[in-house]
């Protein structure tokens, strides 16, 4: 229910039917509900051993991190330890925490035609200086794309984060 209000917001966005401080509002409207979900799952999650640990961020030039924060607190409830760097990251922050971790996956988000260039620049900077698989998404993202720029993964949802995860721990 919330993500096809917010997929309508952003057609009204575009289509010049609202404007920022609207989009602003409904963005912060989303957030809180998210928040509200993420103490409800946490609260009723057992708190066990971790499967695993994923360095996860939105990529340099881009603020949107309503889908990255979903896949966290998804990834979380599934036992996996998410190390979020935020959003608008640095790709050589990125390439810092996952050698500081040595984690076995990064996952990285965009939402802008613009930032795409970002995930890629991140990409090619881990494969030089980290050995791990990553995995990517946000809405202007495909497939082929992702392929393209060198990503293991695409992840069309939140879900299949969590899918993704498991193949890469095994658990
Ligand atoms: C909310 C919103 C905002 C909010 C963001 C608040 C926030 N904290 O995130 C605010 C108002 C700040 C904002 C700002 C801007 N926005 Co905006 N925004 C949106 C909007 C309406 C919704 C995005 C969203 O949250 N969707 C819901 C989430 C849940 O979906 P999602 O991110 O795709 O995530 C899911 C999957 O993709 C996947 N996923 C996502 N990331 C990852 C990562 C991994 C690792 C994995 C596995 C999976 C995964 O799982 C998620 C959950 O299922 C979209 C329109 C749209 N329909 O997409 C425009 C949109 C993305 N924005 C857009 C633009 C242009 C901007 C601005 C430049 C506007 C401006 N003129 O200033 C600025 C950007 C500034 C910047 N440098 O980043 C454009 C981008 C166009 C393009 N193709 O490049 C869009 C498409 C609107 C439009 N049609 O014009 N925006």
């Amino acid at each position: 229910m919330l993500i096809p209000e917010l997929d309508k917001t952003g057609e009204d966005f575009e289509k010049g039917r609202i404007f920022l401080p609207q989009l602003i509002l409904t963005a912060g409207a989303a957030q809180a509900c998210f928040e509200v979900i993420k103490q409800t799952l946490l609260q009723s999650g057992e708190s066990g051993v971790s499967k695993g640990e994923i360095v996860l961020c939105t990529v340099k030039g881009d603020i949107h991190d309503i889908g990255k924060n979903i896949v966290k607190v998804l990834l979380e409830n599934y036992g996996y330890t998410v190390i979020d760097l935020g959003k608008d990251v640095d790709p050589m922050r990125v390439v810092e925490a996952a050698k500081e971790h040595n984690v076995k996956l990064v996952g990285l988000s965009a939402l802008m035609t613009t930032t795409l260039k970002g995930m890629e620049e991140t990409i090619k900077l881990l494969r030089e200086h980290h050995e791990c698989k990553i995995m990517v998404g946000g809405a202007v993202l495909t497939p082929e794309y992702a392929e393209m720029i060198g990503a293991d993964f695409y992840a069309k949802d939140a879900k299949q984060s969590c899918d993704i995860a498991k193949i890469v721990f095994g658990q």
